[in-house]
């Protein structure tokens, strides 16, 4: 589990130093790893920015999911989203959403 947040974070990390640079389009890493990886974030992802409704989380649609969850787990605003971050951005969509 500690494992799989710490990958998580990389992820996050990763896009978000990608999105600070113009070939954000061709970073390595796909949004939709964070959402895969995780159905609470998954499920979320889907009811809010799955824009055609065909159930699946197309790049575009993943993209703009995560760049919303970074922008409401990031809490402190130093464009990184830390494990703590994380889960606390988790526990609000599970209590909420
Ligand atoms: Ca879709
Ligand atoms: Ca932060």
């Amino acid at each position: 589990m500690l494992r799989g947040f710490a990958s998580l974070f990389v992820i996050l990390a990763a896009s978000a130093a990608a999105q600070q640079q113009p070939t954000a389009a061709s970073a390595p890493v796909p949004a939709r790893a964070i959402f895969e990886k995780d159905w609470v974030l998954m499920n979320w992802a889907l009811k809010f920015y799955d824009a055609d409704r065909d159930i699946l989380l197309s790049p575009g649609e993943a993209q703009a999911a995560a760049a919303a969850f970074r922008t409401m787990a990031d809490v402190n605003h130093d464009g990184r989203v830390t494990t703590d971050e994380y889960r606390a951005a988790r526990a609000f969509i599970l209590a909420r959403y």
